[in-house]
């Protein structure tokens, strides 16, 4: 099995060079990656994500990660990157990550918010949202984690477009948000696992933002993401924190992770990559390694788990 040679995962890369990164990867493993279309991004970018499945005729369950929703998060299109090279390297080897792929079918987006992604490595490293225009094109850029059908606008947001977390015109106004739900939606009763990449703060975040309420299945989601963060912690002593994010944090609305629950999808994980805050969203290249090392165990622990049950 072949993974583009020479590709760096130890280094940040510029949209361009995953794109070409996403093509060499289904070229070189075409019996296993396929390569697909999501949808459009609002400035008509194409926005991909790559499928991981064994040929088999048996029916299979899905788990979805996300990457790249807030464009200055470096670190999480890098995990993508990192996720899916470690499954198609180890994947003859590790007994686990065969028995995964006998059972279920990975799908993996890499970035989500191309255009501010783009936005970050050429005009302004701290930016978040997309790069949609409103008011007339004098201001730019909606929160995509605040555009999901959950609760939208109730809390945790703003309606002013000059905000970090303005919250678009509308559930779903924006064609990044609308081509993941619509995707999701159509595939729902076959997801397990939905998994959104965020940095920074160290955390693993369940359902909800929204609300304090908690989900019907809480005690179990709770547990999960205990045993993925004790997990994590044993490789290189990172810790971090597991809950709620209306509880441990703030309350937000319009998450992914809030919609995808709600819709049904029973595991439904924000990761909050390293780290601490010392660098924030400027993680320095030297820690893709370990950070990616240890967001493997934590990922291998959740997917594991729900693969078992
Ligand atoms: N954090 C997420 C965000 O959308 C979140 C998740 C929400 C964390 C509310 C804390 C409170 O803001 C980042 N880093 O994007
Ligand atoms: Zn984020």
């Amino acid at each position: 099995r072949q993974i583009p040679e020479g590709y760096n995962y130890t280094e940040y890369h510029p949209m361009e060079e995953i794109y070409k990164w996403m093509t060499q990867i289904q070229e070189s493993n075409s019996e296993l990656v396929t390569q697909h279309h999501l949808g459009k991004t609002i400035e008509n970018r194409t926005i991909y994500y790559l499928q991981i499945s064994q040929p088999s005729n048996k029916p299979k369950k899905i788990i979805w990660m996300d990457c790249g929703i807030h464009a200055r998060e470096w670190i999480s299109p890098a995990f993508c990157q990192w996720f899916v090279k470690e499954i198609l390297q180890n994947y003859k080897s590790d007994a686990m990550i065969r028995r995964f792929l006998q059972n279920l079918d990975l799908y993996i987006l890499p970035v989500l918010n191309v255009d501010g992604y783009i936005y970050s490595w050429e005009a302004e490293r701290l930016w978040r949202k997309n790069r949609s225009p409103y008011m007339n094109g004098t201001c730019y850029g909606t929160d995509l984690n605040r555009n999901f059908n959950s609760s939208w606008g109730s809390v945790g947001v703003s309606y002013n477009c000059t905000s970090e977390i303005f919250c678009g015109s509308g559930p779903e106004s924006e064609p990044e948000t609308r081509a993941v739900a619509q995707f999701i939606e159509k595939k729902k009763t076959d997801i397990l696992c939905y998994l959104t990449i965020h940095s920074y703060g160290q955390y693993i975040l369940t359902p909800y933002g929204s609300t304090t309420t908690p989900p019907s299945n809480n005690e179990e989601l709770m547990h999960v993401a205990q045993k993925a963060a004790a997990a994590l912690m044993g490789k290189h002593g990172t810790s971090y924190k597991v809950g709620s994010t209306s509880s441990i944090l703030y309350s937000n609305s319009g998450s992914s992770r809030d919609w995808a629950h709600m819709i049904g999808i029973p595991f439904s994980y924000t990761f909050e990559l390293r780290d601490n805050g010392t660098h924030g969203f400027t993680l320095p290249s030297d820690q893709i390694q370990p950070t990616c090392e240890e967001t493997m165990l934590a990922v291998t622990t959740i997917i594991d788990y729900v693969d078992q049950k």
